[in-house]
């Protein structure tokens, strides 16, 4: 069998606010223009996705999908539609994989030739008379995948089928205690025409090689295909990744069988991830980040026009970016104006250091950072990124102020925030929560020691 082409794009596949049709739109031809070969319709929340897989699309609905799938043709770019079928799917009732079938059927209708079936984030507990008739979940997943895929094996010869598991990275299938044996009973039962998804070692991996998909390779008997989860922000909507993507190494393309980006969820805030995962799949080898990154930058700074005005700056954007990089680090810039803010937070600095000079300076530039976006003439852009650049530009402040106050003599203590009202800012059910508990920085439970308890 020949080795099918390498799958590389975008997944829209995070929980939340669906993206717009003429959003997915107007991506089309930006997806063609990287060199990306697909787009997976994949959003948690459309509600007849996953919550209510079973009941059809209406009219309306097939409308506007229609127009989705032509939206991709007419750009060269395949169009995948995912299913996830399996909060509430009954394995071993033969009506249910019917209404699979029906369901999917309506966009092979349309023109749809890619199929991905999900099983991410459901729990691996199946109901009694699944469990009765299949034993475990894989054997349970792989029936109802083989079921749909041979159906679309005769309609739709030229497409795609993907799986994605219910232990989708190593991490998951270490603590599913069964030594792996979910993936290695997919791997057996799925027919060799079939993708599976991973996302390297974690939900959000920092680093993916094709070391670290080797294990995973052999069991499923396939390369995955990496979904890979760097920029995505559904998990923390208070962030942004505007960084560039880093951390897969030049070895792992040869390992998989491709690759899809789960982004941010505000649509406009994707370019970089986008640019830079062309620029990585393009030339793995030669991939340089930083230089990726500021290639992608500039591409992306017509976004930022202003009517009547100037665009924003190459060095304003890189501001902006440098505060929303990536899930690990904020930018370099960034990362060293912390560690001068770190340097000088326990003993008063001297109000003419310099460190405190880069401090006050870095929160002007900020505030007026935040003064130009609300120029843009793309409200949409603005409103995206207007709750992340509002909160760096309070920090800054306060950071500023704060060193000034010490730089004066002033005792920790004694420092309020004089631009809120106490118990008003930072507040809520999820900082009181995190108040709460004993994180170290790194967000980890410190658990406690056997001392601490005496
Ligand atoms: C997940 C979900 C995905 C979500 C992402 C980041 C997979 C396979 N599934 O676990 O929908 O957007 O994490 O929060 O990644």
């Amino acid at each position: 069998m020949t080795r099918p082409a390498y799958l590389s794009g975008v997944i829209e596949g995070f929980y939340g606010r669906p993206w717009r049709h003429d959003q997915r739109l107007a991506l089309f031809p930006r997806l063609a223009a990287w060199g990306f070969t697909s787009y997976v319709y994949a959003p948690k929340d459309d509600i007849k996705l996953r919550a209510r897989w079973r009941e059809p699309y209406d009219d309306l609905e097939l409308a506007a999908l229609a127009a989705l799938v032509a939206g991709c043709a007419a750009h060269g770019v395949r169009f995948g539609y995912a299913i996830a079928p399996c909060l509430d799917v009954r394995y071993a009732e033969d009506a249910e994989v019917e209404r699979l079938v029906t369901k999917v059927d309506q966009l092979v209708d349309l023109g749809a030739r890619d199929v991905l079936l999900l099983f991410d984030d459901v729990p691996h507990r199946l109901d009694d008379a699944s469990r009765a008739r299949f034993g475990r979940l894989a054997q349970a997943q792989a029936h109802l995948s083989e079921r749909l895929f041979d159906h679309l094996r005769s309609r739709v010869p030229d497409g795609r089928r993907i799986v994605c598991p219910t232990d989708y990275c190593r991490r998951m299938a270490d603590a599913s205690g069964d030594a792996w044996g979910y993936l290695r009973t997919l791997g057996e039962r799925l027919g060799p025409d079939v993708d599976v998804c991973w996302t390297g070692d974690e939900i959000v991996s920092e680093r993916i090689d094709a070391a670290s998909v080797a294990d995973v390779a052999d069991v499923l008997g396939r390369r995955p295909v990496i979904w890979d989860n760097l920029h995505a922000n559904d998990y923390d909507l208070r962030r942004l990744y505007l960084g560039p993507v880093a951390g897969r190494s030049a070895d792992l393309v040869d390992a998989t069988a491709g690759f899809l980006t789960n982004p941010n969820t505000p649509f406009e805030v994707n370019d970089v991830a986008f640019a830079t995962l062309a620029a990585y799949l393009a030339d793995p080898v030669g991939y340089d980040p930083a230089r990726a990154w500021e290639r992608a930058l500039e591409a992306w700074r017509p976004a930022f026009a202003v009517d009547g005005g100037d665009e924003l700056t190459e060095a304003e954007l890189r501001l902006l970016a440098e505060h929303c990089y990536l899930p690990w680090s904020s930018g370099p810039l960034v990362e060293a104006l912390l560690d001068d803010a770190r340097d000088v937070i326990d003993a008063p600095p001297d109000a003419s250091d310099p460190r405190l000079g880069r401090v006050r300076s870095h929160a002007h530039d900020v505030e007026r950072l935040l003064e130009r976006l609300t120029e843009l003439t793309d409200r949409d852009l603005l409103y995206a990124l207007y709750g992340v650049v509002w909160e760096a530009r309070t920090e800054s402040r306060a950071l500023a102020e704060y060193l000034d106050h010490r730089a004066g003599g002033g005792a920790p203590q004694r420092f309020g925030r004089p631009d809120h009202l106490a118990n008003t800012y930072r507040r809520g059910f999820a900082a009181d929560v995190q108040a709460l508990l004993p994180l170290d920085r790194d967000g980890r439970v410190a658990v406690p020691t056997a001392k601490d308890s005496r």
